[in-house]
């Protein structure tokens, strides 16, 4: 049985990409919690023990470990071709992997000022230009995927697939912090909004009590 390390839901947005990766497909998986940044060292021992990162999530298949959300969801692809993480078509697939990536190493401003909390009051603030510009961005990313592939279902490339895994966590920071957007990125948040994995992440998430002080600032 494949073992999914993660952090806590209501918080960790790299954790939630694999997870919905998996649980979208019906791919059964143990889930083991590990509380984050809690004062316990023993805490941070657990991850340690699987993986020498120090990060969740990791994913543990028999003797293979892979840390990083965007490493476990090239290998659950890999393992499990049938379930079609990526677009079967090569430009598809190739546009798919560059938004993921993209999503994986950029967006920092927005990262940092619109950390994901699920518990969080809905309500604006203010955000920084670099912040406004990476919301633009995932706009037009999402946009320009419905435009191109809208026929053939309501996520990005169709059918849930591993880029919609990789900004599912943005569609929770665009509900809490009340970010205006045009009307078919809209749409693709209601898709998202509607999916059964993403709906029992979200029950999950608002259901911990856990607070990590640091997150709470805004
Ligand atoms: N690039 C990594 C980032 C993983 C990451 O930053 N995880 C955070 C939680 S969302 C973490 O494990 N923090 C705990 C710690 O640093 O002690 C990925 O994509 O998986």
């Amino acid at each position: 049985m494949l073992k999914l390390v993660i952090g806590n839901k209501n918080y960790s947005s790299w954790s939630m990409r694999p997870w919905l990766a998996l649980r979208a497909n019906n791919i059964a998986f143990d889930e083991v919690f590990i509380p984050l940044y809690t004062d316990d060292k023993a805490d941070k021992d657990r991850i340690l023990g699987f993986s020498r990162a120090g990060k969740v999530p990791a994913l543990i298949d028999g003797d293979v470990t892979i840390w990083d959300s965007l490493a476990i969801i090239e290998y659950v692809a890999e393992k499990f071709p049938e379930i079609r993480l990526w677009p079967e078509d090569r430009a598809a697939r190739a546009h798919a992997r560059s938004i993921s990536a993209e999503m994986h190493s950029g967006f920092m401003a927005l990262r940092n000022e619109c950390g994901m909390n699920l518990h969080r009051p809905v309500r604006a603030i203010p955000l920084s230009e670099g912040a406004r510009e990476n919301i633009a961005r995932v706009q037009q990313i999402w946009i320009e995927c419905r435009e191109r592939y809208g026929k053939f279902g309501p996520f990005l490339f169709g059918a849930f697939g591993g880029a919609d895994a990789m900004f599912a966590p943005v569609v929770h920071r665009f509900r809490t912090y009340a970010i205006e957007v045009a009307p078919d990125a809209r749409e693709y948040m209601d898709a998202m909004m509607s999916l059964p994995a993403f709906k029992e992440w979200t029950r999950a998430g608002l259901a911990e009590t856990l607070v990590i002080e640091k997150f709470e600032t805004v």
